[in-house]
């Protein structure tokens, strides 16, 4: 048998490069290597406030941009998290198991705690929910970005602990990292990972941006006080730009020095920014495709569903049974 591989999104803003790069165009590489579930975690998003009607079209808008991308849901399976009610039982079995100290150490929730002014105890309980989503499908592979690594760390040890006390009953996760782009920085801030939810037009490209738009947020893209690129000199912003090239060209680091050795910030931009319109401008087509066909998208969402409700269910049943709670007998 195939060894699974889930991975998943929130639906929480506009899907960027970031995103991308790091988690989605890894899923369409790998999809037909491994039986792969693909989320829209929309449980996760509502860890801080969503307005109800946009987060609703953000749903539809990030299954058509999976599809889009290229997630082939003829061999892949599109879930969207809440449709599958053992997610949220498993998360409570396996908050019973997780220490509130491992939680408190959690970089992701110490940076989104901060801005918030009342935060909620789900943004607490978010990596015990991400936890249950992988351990729920019995997962082997987790494809994501680096931002991501330490809840899937989490993830482990709670797999762990759990089989340490109730005897083996998860599967351990591995990481899969891309080799280029696991974390694209912001245009504006470079020092900051390209996040959804950062505020400023100069910060990310996202994946339907019209072509002015990505060329204008490129264009505008923070460098340093180099006139061209030296690759032994250059600070987070040329390294950022650089990445974004050689992920989205798929170049190997000898090619990115003899093409861009020297050239100057300017031209850098221009061939950066022409290289993100053209991979973006087949997706934009796509998913314009995608969303004016009535009732296809509600179609891929309820075969996804269906189709990995019972290896769902079949793990909680476990579960229960490990831990003595009732199951009928
Ligand atoms: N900047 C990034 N570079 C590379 N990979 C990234 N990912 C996120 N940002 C970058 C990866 O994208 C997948 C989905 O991310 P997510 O929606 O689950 O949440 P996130 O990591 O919190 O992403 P954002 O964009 O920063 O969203 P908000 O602002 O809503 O919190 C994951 O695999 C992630 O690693």
């Amino acid at each position: 048998m195939k060894s699974r591989v889930l991975s998943g999104v929130q639906p929480s803003g506009n899907l960027h490069i970031g995103n991308y790069l790091g988690a989605l165009s890894n899923w369409v590489k790998i999809q037909y290597d491994y039986e792969s579930i693909f989320c829209i975690v929309d449980l996760h998003a509502i860890t801080v406030y969503q307005n109800p009607d946009e987060l609703r079209a953000k749903i539809r808008e990030l299954a058509a941009l999976f599809l889009a991308c290229g997630i082939d849901p003829k061999h892949s399976k599109i879930v969207v998290q809440s449709t599958v009610q053992a997610h949220s039982e498993l998360a409570w079995l396996l908050t019973c198991v997780t220490p509130m100290g491992w939680l408190e150490r959690m970089t992701q929730f110490k940076a989104k705690s901060a801005a918030q002014e009342s935060v909620g105890d789900g943004l607490f309980q978010y990596p015990v929910l991400m936890a249950a989503d992988i351990l729920l499908y019995q997962a082997g592979i987790v494809p994501v970005g680096e931002d991501q690594m330490q809840h899937l760390e989490l993830a482990r040890d709670i797999a762990q602990r759990f089989n340490s006390l109730y005897g083996d009953t998860f599967v351990m996760p591995a990481t899969k990292l891309p080799a280029v782009g696991a974390r694209v920085m912001g245009f504006d801030d470079p020092t900051a990972k390209m996040s959804k939810s950062a505020a400023g037009s100069g910060h990310a490209v996202a994946l339907l941006d019209p072509p002015d738009r990505i060329r204008k947020t490129i264009m505008r893209a923070t460098t340093d006080s180099n006139p061209a690129v030296d690759f032994e000199t250059m600070g987070p912003g040329v390294q950022n730009l650089l990445t974004v090239y050689q992920a989205f060209a798929e170049w190997s680091n000898d090619q990115m020095q003899a093409h861009f050795a020297g050239m100057r910030y300017g031209d850098l931009k221009k061939q950066v920014a022409e290289m993100v319109v053209s991979k973006l401008e087949p997706i934009q087509q796509r998913y314009q495709e995608i969303v004016a066909e009535p009732g296809y998208l509600d179609g891929i969402i309820r075969q996804g569903a269906e189709a990995v409700t019972p290896i769902a269910n079949s793990t909680v049943e476990l579960v229960k049974l490990r831990m003595g709670i009732y199951t009928a007998a």
